[in-house]
């Protein structure tokens, strides 16, 4: 007799979330497949999705805590776990204080219900200062930039592609990612949708990506000079009477400021420095002015770069000096259904962003949005003194293959006191964990999107329940959270998890009924929990935070509105239309305005002027990133069904640089930076600048002590052996992974 039944499931490895279709029979997963009827993704999936299975049954995946005894990781029950991690922090924190304790959050906890809900109530139990994630090898550029002009860090606004005539992008490959703060299922065929009505689309990238192959127009540039590109086009529309910021203007301050600004960056003196003809830069303003509907992108090449928050600003400043910002076919603020900052407090106003209240002890590096620079991680732990860092919390990390200088960190980990790790696999960062706690399978968690849905192409409300049912043991990750957070707050191991959720959630709901702007303003918080019952955890948090959102039923305040209930009977997601203006209701700056020229950008385009005049390059290489479509980061090479194929930790080097230096296709090259060294074989190739060479992160899993054996017949090497900890982009403490300047040999074995 089969069991065989179809579920749906939010896919939660990429900011696509497409909505999958999973054919289970019993505990097996016999299919996955894109849901036809998503409401978002309408039947998208990459292989991605297709490898969950494989993830659900991979035998490397942990599924029983660790804890080191001895110098070896032992297989030990959970409550032993939790003991032990009662054991080596709790004296730590007595001696020394929480901030000997720093946390590092990796990317999943933005796909994660559970990790994205509680671990922000353990961070603030826990009162570390020394918080890390890997944002600042990310986005916290963009954040950064939104958060100055706009008022939150996640004020994005994302392309209106589905209404959109000419779409400028920067730094970024969809057709490989599938998109990054901007969630967007299936670009190529929005892409091509946009072109078949007559749209184009310039892609501006030092690399010819898939992306660029399948654009209008490809535009190579010179590694990390993004920001003067946008100049030069600023200026452009300037000098050329081009700006219209239409109904934008009586909501603008500083647009004086911003011609002042640009005006040092003529398209004849950028032209040079991008390696971007000056007729071409002229070209996109006036395509960027002309068309009836435009709008700029840029994703991780304008981010992790030395000029990544001025880039991110620039972009910005395009879409507001051609009036394409918040209007339909430009750039929209998405209203999302639960947890978006511009959602909450008045509507049109707000206190803003600030950076720098604290500042990191060994470099002085400024907080942005509570975080340190992940650079920055390493000195911590190694600098002897007052506040050293001597106990590290990964969750859902590996910034040994994903942070600068991965070689420096990993012997930094060796000398820590204590660390513990929640995870799915013991990897290269996690090998050095002595306690490891991990995860469940994600078809075994819960799912909403509790960030993407603030970056949608379109407004929309999905959730998905586990797949499978969990069992009592082991823990859901929410429960492992609140486990660590009663812990840290000195209940020991035996800390009561239903207690901590109750004030977790009552606190919530006390907020809410005490904010004039909820709908739940002046109500019993009690009437609220009983109305909430019998639900707990996460689920919990997500059903007050869709009934007092903006879609939201506000406990019976408005009678069709938004509840997790309504999402439960709709498995394929609610569609909530195409994207609306906000404009003024979404700012939330001191001014009400949206700031073209926060001063900290201005006072950076002192810097960028005093680059133009740097010395070139004399003939060295600068080393970018890259994406494949089988690969996620660093975590994903442990399934066959992705690790097969064609190798792609490769080094891509145009035909002429190899010529020059001696290398054939296939032949293995050193390349060197001021910090390391690697050893990997050469794909000659003209989709890339000369001058540039290209290699993708994430690789290196050749490490004795993890437990990867399909990852290590591969292992590839880490190319972030190569990046610099000590190169920051200064505002946002963001690393710089692109445009490192190396030096590539023939390997000469000895
Ligand atoms: N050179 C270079 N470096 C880069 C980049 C680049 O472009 N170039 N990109 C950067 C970017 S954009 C990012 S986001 C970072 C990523 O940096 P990290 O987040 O540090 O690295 P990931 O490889 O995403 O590691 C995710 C970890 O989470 C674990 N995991 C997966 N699912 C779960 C779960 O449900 N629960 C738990 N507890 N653990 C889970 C995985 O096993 C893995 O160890 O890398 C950055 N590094
Ligand atoms: N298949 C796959 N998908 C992923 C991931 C993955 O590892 N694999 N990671 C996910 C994550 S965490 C993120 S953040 C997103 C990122 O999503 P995207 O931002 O789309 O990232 P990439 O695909 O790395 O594309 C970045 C592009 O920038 C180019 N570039 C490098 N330096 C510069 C520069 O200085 N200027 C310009 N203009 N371009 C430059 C690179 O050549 C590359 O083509 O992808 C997500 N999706
Ligand atoms: S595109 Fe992203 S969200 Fe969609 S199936 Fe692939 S990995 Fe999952
Ligand atoms: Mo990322």
């Amino acid at each position: 007799m089969t069991r065989r039944e179809t579920k749906y499931r939010i896919c939660p490895l990429c900011e696509a979330t497409c909505g999958l279709q999973v054919v289970v029979d019993g505990r097996d997963v016999i299919a996955v497949r894109g849901d036809d009827s998503d409401v978002f993704s309408q039947g998208f999936i990459c292989p991605k999705g297709v490898a969950l299975a494989q993830l659900d049954q991979d035998p490397d995946r942990l599924r029983q805590p660790l804890v080191r005894r001895d110098g070896a990781l032992v297989p030990v029950s959970w409550d032993d776990a939790f003991a032990a991690v009662e054991q080596r922090l709790t004296p730590i924190i007595a001696r020394h204080g929480t901030d000997a304790v720093a946390v590092y959050l990796g990317n999943p906890n933005v796909h994660n219900l559970s990790l994205a809900l509680y671990g922000q109530a353990f961070l603030r139990t826990l009162r570390t200062k020394n918080v890390f994630s890997a944002s600042t090898v990310d986005q916290m550029p963009k954040q950064l930039a939104a958060g100055l002009m706009f008022g939150t860090f996640t004020s994005v606004a994302v392309p209106d592609i589905e209404r959109c005539d000419f779409l400028l992008m920067l730094g970024a490959n969809p057709f490989d990612s599938n998109g990054s703060l901007w969630t967007v299922p299936d670009f190529p065929r929005r892409l091509r949708a946009l072109q078949q009505r007559g749209g184009r689309c310039v892609v501006v990238d030092p690399r010819r990506s898939r992306t660029a192959a399948a654009a209008d127009q490809h535009v190579f540039i010179v590694p990390g000079t993004d920001a003067y590109l946008l100049m030069g086009i600023i200026h452009t529309l300037f000098a050329d009477d081009l700006v219209n910021l239409d109904r934008l203007a009586e909501h603008t301050n500083g647009l004086a400021a911003v011609e002042a600004a640009a005006a040092p960056f003529s398209a004849a003196v950028v032209a040079p420095v991008c390696g971007v003809a000056a007729e071409t830069v002229r070209q996109l303003a006036r395509d960027l002015a002309h068309a009836q509907r435009a709008a700029v992108y840029g994703r991780i090449g304008t981010c992790t770069q030395a000029f990544g928050t001025a880039a991110s600003w620039l972009v910005d400043v395009c879409n507001v000096l051609t009036g394409n910002l918040d209007r339909p076919g430009g750039v929209m603020f998405p209203l999302a259904p639960a947890f978006a900052l511009n959602t909450y407090g008045v509507p049109g106003v707000g206190r803003g962003v600030r950076t720098g209240r604290r500042h990191s002890r060994v470099r002085n590096a400024p907080e942005v949005a509570g975080e340190f620079p992940v650079a920055c991680l390493a000195e911590e732990i190694e600098t002897p003194g007052d506040g050293q860092v001597r106990a590290l919390i990964t969750i859902a990390g590996n910034p040994v293959l994903s942070t600068p200088n991965g070689t420096r960190l990993a012997r930094a980990l060796e000398a820590l006191e204590c660390m513990v790790s929640l995870d799915i696999y013991l990897n290269e960062t996690t090998r050095y964990a002595d306690v490891m706690l991990p995860g469940l399978s994600p078809l075994e968690e819960s799912h909403y999107d509790v960030i993407f849905p603030q970056f949608g192409y379109r407004n929309a409300a999905r959730y998905s329940p586990p797949v499978f049912a969990a069992t009592s043991d082991p823990p859901r990750e929410w429960q492992t959270l609140l486990k660590l957070t009663g812990v840290v707050a000195g209940q020991g191991a035996g800390a009561d998890v239903d207690a901590l959720d109750d004030f977790v959630a009552t606190t919530q709901v006390q907020r809410a009924a005490g904010d004039p702007q909820s709908p739940v303003h002046g109500r019993d918080p009690n009437e609220i929990m009983a109305a909430l019952a019998p639900r707990r955890g996460p689920e919990r948090l997500l059903d007050l935070a869709l009934r007092t959102g903006p879609y939201g039923d506000g406990f019976g305040a408005r009678a069709d509105g938004l509840s997790l209930a309504q999402l439960e009977a709709h498995p394929h997601g609610i569609d909530l239309g195409p994207l609306q203006s906000r404009i003024p209701e979404s700012l939330r700056t001191p001014s009400g305005k949206i700031e073209l020229a926060p001063q900290q950008l201005l006072e950076d385009v002192e810097r960028l002027r005093a680059g133009l005049s740097a010395v070139p390059r004399n003939g060295g290489l600068l080393l970018v990133g890259r994406r494949h479509l089988r690969t996620n980061n660093s975590w994903m090479h442990n399934l066959p069904i992705l690790a097969g194929g064609r190798p792609v930790c490769t080094l891509h080097m145009h035909v002429d640089d190899a010529a020059r230096l001696g290398l054939a296709d296939g032949a293995i090259a050193r390349v060197a930076s001021r910090v390391g060294a690697v050893e990997v074989p050469v794909e000659v190739t003209d989709a890339i600048m000369p001058g540039v060479v290209s290699l993708p992160h994430g690789f290196g899993h050749d490490q004795l002590g993890t437990r990867l054996s399909v990852a290590a017949q591969r292992p590839g090497v880490n190319s972030n052996v190569l990046a610099d900890e000590l190169v920051l982009d200064p505002l946002s403490g963001n690393a710089v992974l692109n445009g490192i300047p190396v030096r590539v040999e023939p390997s000469r074995p000895q």
